[in-house]
């Protein structure tokens, strides 16, 4: 083989690896998901975690009321979590396990949901489009 082809194939490689990462960089954010109100006033959902998604990733809640998350994970060997810097939410979620938590936003705003585990020098989970959005009414 020469190397003009090698380098030709070489390079399509590359193009085929960058289109592949840029897709990865704009995760797609689902429809929202309006979070029910139980008869005790609490918000409640249930999220499921898998490598590398939130689902659903678009939750809406009311400002003032408390939020229950229950957090599942469906992965085997990977653990994930749960981050919402802005509202002190971090919570670790392991392969297979699932965990509740409970916070209260109190203004309203658009949150980014993440998760921040990596296993070094591979991209984040965030950056393999593990993230989602909390968007809290007023
Ligand atoms: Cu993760």
């Amino acid at each position: 083989m020469s190397s003009f082809r090698l380098m030709y194939l070489a390079g399509l490689l590359l193009a085929m690896q960058l289109s592949s990462a840029l897709a990865a960089d704009a995760p797609s954010l689902g429809p929202p998901f309006v979070v029910p109100v139980d008869a005790d006033g609490v918000q409640r959902a249930t999220v499921t975690l898998d490598s590398y998604s939130y689902s659903p990733n678009h939750l809406v809640v009311q400002s003032g009321k408390p939020v229950e998350l229950t957090l599942t994970s469906v992965t085997t060997i990977t653990p994930h979590n749960f981050v919402i810097k802005e509202l002190s939410v971090e919570q670790d979620v392991g392969a297979g396990k699932t965990v509740t938590i409970k916070f209260t936003p109190t203004q309203p705003g658009v949150f980014p949901i993440y998760c921040d585990k990596r296993l070094w020098p591979l991209p984040s989970h965030r950056d393999k489009g593990m993230e989602g959005r909390l968007e809290v009414k007023p």
